[in-house]
């Protein structure tokens, strides 16, 4: 155990010694995927801190934070937005999980056949087995998918829960309803705080923001180029800290990793070489540490060198508008950026499509995988349309249905050694 952590730990109410076990398992797991890695940038030491001190230095700030009066917000989507949440001065943290853990006393409330991201996060909580859901003030969920939507309800006797109503389509019904949901969040935030949230506030809080989105937009925009500058991993990586280390912060070290790319990139060099087949990754989020699919496609001879997902493109393409004067104008904004999100629980999502396509002209793809979890309606339905789509105009496409397990990674790697075999040639 970490000595200079475990009084915290304990006051946590944390399993000790499972949690032990976790963070030996997930030791040995990012050392065999990140640092075994050849010619890895100087920035990725961030991601490396960063990483070893994800429930120790992190969760220390969070309840000095708290300490200070400030409120800590736990999310699981990028509909909830991040902007109230700091202009109400708070601590915006995703918490949906990516492993394994506490999948039996999550099997015991939840119907075995809920998608392994939901489990995980149920899993990770009744387990006791993480520090964020312990550090929060409130948790803030949100009606996209059913699994979801009917979680909450149970999880709700759990932790303490507050819902956001999202709709299904994009209709202006729908669009007002949104608003309304937006601003329901923000009153419930300004309830917490017991002061109303100023135009100033909002304004610093949208910039904040969006810097955080337009950092991430640099680092995507430079690993397109060929060779590829930086691994898939490590990009995903960076997407998944995003979600939870001080914005500020994540920023500046991020335009220094995008700096030092920047001259990779005018030097020709890259990681691997301009002919390793480009790999868009489509489908499901991917929370940490879930990094399977990323290190299977690049221990096979691709390269990923996008992720159309919410841990990816998704939750940085659209940034919010900037001009607004009011509160009002302000919060129109907001409504109107994370109604561009096309999340596989819309209907119609036809967007998404154009999006897929735009991502694989952009990136010069060579192949996409669709990666779904088991039993995720949303995205295996439209894995499915897609996949027909891509096919008409050409593309390669695998679809691959899969979960938390490490039972399967032999027969996927040779599902996608035989995929970049093929669209090597
Ligand atoms: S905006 S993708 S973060 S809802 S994988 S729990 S959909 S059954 S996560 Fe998501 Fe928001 Fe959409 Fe993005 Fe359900 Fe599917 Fe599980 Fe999922």
């Amino acid at each position: 155990m970490d000595n200079r952590y475990a009084k915290m730990w304990e006051k946590l109410n944390l399993d000790l010694s499972g949690h032990d076990a976790l963070l030996e398992v997930l030791g040995k797991f990012y050392g065999d995927i990140y640092l075994s890695q050849q010619n890895r940038l100087r920035g990725a030491e961030y991601l490396d801190f960063v990483v070893s001190e994800i429930h120790g230095l992190r969760i220390k700030e969070l309840l000095q934070a708290r300490e200070r009066g400030q409120k800590v917000i736990g999310t699981f989507c990028i509909f909830v937005p991040e902007e109230l949440t700091i202009a109400a001065g708070g601590i915006h943290v995703g918490l949906c999980a990516g492993a394994d853990a506490g999948k039996e006393q999550a099997e015991k409330i939840l119907p075995r056949n809920t998608c392994a991201l939901i489990k995980s996060f149920v899993g990770f909580k009744l387990a006791r087995l993480c520090p964020f859901f312990e550090s929060c003030d409130l948790i803030v969920g949100e009606t996209t998918c059913d699994g979801k939507k009917k979680t909450y309800e149970i999880f709700s006797e759990y932790v303490d829960m507050y819902v956001m109503e999202v709709p299904n389509k994009k209709g202006p019904g729908d669009r007002e309803l949104w608003k309304s949901e937006v601003l329901k969040y923000k009153y419930k935030l300004e309830e917490m705080v017991g002061r109303e949230i100023t135009k100033q506030d909002l304004k610093n809080a949208i910039k904040i923001v969006n810097n955080k989105r337009k950092v991430l937009q640099r680092l995507n925009k430079l690993r397109g180029n060929i060779p590829t500058p930086i691994s898939g991993r490590d990009v995903l990586l960076v997407n998944q800290i995003s979600f939870y280390d001080d914005p500020v912060r994540f920023t500046e070290k991020i335009e220094c990793l995008c700096d030092e790319i920047q001259d990779k990139v005018r030097q020709g060099e890259g990681i691997v070489n301009k002919d390793t087949p480009r790999i868009l990754v489509c489908g499901c989020p991917m929370a940490v540490p879930n990094w399977k699919i990323p290190y299977i496609i690049e221990s096979s001879g691709g390269v990923v060198v996008c992720e159309e997902s919410c841990i990816g493109t998704r939750n940085i393409r659209d940034l919010v508008d900037e001009d607004g004067d009011t509160v009002d104008e302000m919060i129109d904004a907001l409504v109107d950026r994370y109604l561009k999100i096309d999340c596989a629980c819309f209907t119609p999502n036809e967007e998404r499509i154009h999006n897929i396509m735009d991502l694989i002209e952009e990136y010069k793809v060579d192949g996409v995988i669709m990666y779904n979890l088991l039993f995720c309606q949303p995205y295996l339905h439209e894995a499915m349309k897609l996949e027909r789509i891509l096919n008409k105009k050409g593309v390669p496409v695998l679809n691959i249905e899969t979960d938390y397990s490490m039972e399967d990674i032999g027969q996927l790697k040779t599902r996608v050694e035989a995929f970049v075999e093929m669209i090597g040639y």
